[in-house]
């Protein structure tokens, strides 16, 4: 047994799956998830002592590499400060100022401890600002796991959201409707159909969620003009894309100002930090400025906003965002040379350093044509990369993540080990 399996079946005594987070148990791709015990630079190594070029970077945060020295030290000396003090602290300001300039649509922030919080806490806001109680979401996007955004795909235009997870109470979603990402008839309807009582659309910006999709031309811009016209507020869901895209996000890169914005990963530099912002006016209406109630113990955590400080600060340094794009265009190219001398159909989906590899002629441009790929085909190339010592994310419907610190040798190593799996893939059924 190895050490990783070992921890597996100990932690699966005492831990529901074995896992804190149910992707990482490896279900979507089989097999069983190495333990972790080291992250450093594009690298990380689990308990066996096997090294991988990581490509997961925690599900987005670590843009800039695992144990930043910046990031590293700014934690160090918080921790010798104490490590929470539930009171005011600067570096809640801090952070808040950089966040405020670097995302102009955000006059005013408020930091909670995870995406799915942020998400939430918008949702409220949205629904207490405007008086409305409809919310619709686009199927494929994910926003963390709060009730009401639990829904089944596809729940229709009309029909009042069904449960997506047990547990989940159908009056909970009755205010939710969904409809396909990249359709504006379909946002027309609904609008249509609830105009009056819709509170808010959420959308992911770029979604990274069904794995990487992104909007088709004018897609955001139409929806900015329907929910303007519906006097419904326009929620960007920026988790994954803010400060991944660039240093304004999807909204900068796209030009289109959301009401409110959510943000989490990449502003906790690997912490705990979840955030939502938008125009003074929405953002007064949370307490204790106005009557919209949200609050949280670890909220404004001084270690997580020294790290999201020394995160955003590296960030904005000269020539990051272009060696990014550089490293992983040239990644992607090279996946995608390596697919097609070995015969294996693949779309490529890539925004900015995010991507993700799909098994299937594509294009994959919403939720429905990203499940028409081939996962039994990912979980293949998954684990022959995996043996190479290419740690992609265990699942077809996320995506991967290029950080500063990979080099170009990691590029190289890893187009060699994909058209090496991808031979592997070709030659079974
Ligand atoms: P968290 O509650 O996991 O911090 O954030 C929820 C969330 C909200 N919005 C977007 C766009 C997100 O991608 C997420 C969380 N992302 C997933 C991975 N796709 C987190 C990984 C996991 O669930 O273990």
């Amino acid at each position: 047994m190895t050490r990783s399996e070992e921890l597996f079946a100990r932690a699966q005594r005492v831990i529901p799956g074995g896992v804190s987070s149910p992707v990482r148990a490896f279900r979507a791709v089989g097999g069983h998830p190495p333990f972790i015990v080291r992250g450093e630079g594009s690298r990380v190594s689990d308990a066996d002592g096997h090294s991988y070029i990581d490509y997961l970077g925690s599900w987005g945060p670590l843009i800039l590499g695992h144990a930043h020295p910046d990031v590293v030290e700014a934690v160090r000396e918080a921790a010798l400060r104490g490590t929470s003090y539930g009171a005011p602290c600067p570096g809640e300001v801090e952070l808040a100022e950089r966040v405020v300039r670097l995302m102009p649509s955000m006059e005013k922030v408020r930091f909670v401890s995870s995406g799915t919080e942020a998400a939430m806490s918008a949702l409220r806001l949205a629904r207490g600002f405007t008086g409305r109680n409809k919310i619709l979401k686009l199927e494929g996007c994910y926003h963390g796991h709060a009730d009401s955004l639990l829904v089944v795909a596809g729940s229709g235009v009309a029909t009042l959201g069904i449960p997506g997870s047990p547990g989940v109470p159908a009056g909970t979603v009755a205010d939710t409707v969904t409809a396909p990402y990249n359709d504006l008839r379909a946002v027309e309807e609904v609008v249509s159909v609830h105009g009056r009582d819709l509170a808010a659309v959420i959308v992911e910006p770029v979604a990274g969620n069904m794995g990487c999709v992104l909007p088709s031309p004018g897609y955001l811009g139409g929806l900015r003009e329907i929910t303007r016209r519906a006097g419904a507020l326009l929620i960007f869901d920026e988790v994954i894309t803010g400060f991944r895209l660039g240093l304004g996000g999807a909204q900068a890169q796209y030009r289109i100002t959301p009401d409110l914005t959510c943000l989490g990963k990449i502003i906790g530099g690997g912490l705990p930090v979840g955030a939502y912002g938008g125009r003074g006016q929405i953002m007064g209406r949370v307490a204790p400025e106005g009557p919209v109630y949200q609050a949280g113990t670890l909220s404004g955590n001084p270690l997580a906003m020294a790290a999201g400080c020394a995160a955003l600060d590296a960030l904005q340094r000269p020539g990051v965002y272009e060696r990014l794009g550089a490293l992983a265009r040239r990644l992607t190219d090279g996946l995608a040379a390596a697919a097609k001398s070995a015969g294996v159909d693949v779309t490529i989906n890539r925004a900015a350093s995010m991507f993700t590899v799909f098994f299937g002629r594509g294009p994959v441009t919403d939720y429905a044509s990203a499940k028409a790929s081939d996962t039994a085909r990912f979980a293949r190339f998954f684990h022959g990369m995996l043996r190479r010592g290419v740690y992609l994310p265990p699942a077809q419907f996320e995506s991967a993540f290029v950080s500063f610190a990979h080099t170009d040798p990691d590029l190289e190593a890893t187009v060699r080990a994909a058209g090496e799996a991808l031979a592997e893939v070709a030659a079974q059924a």
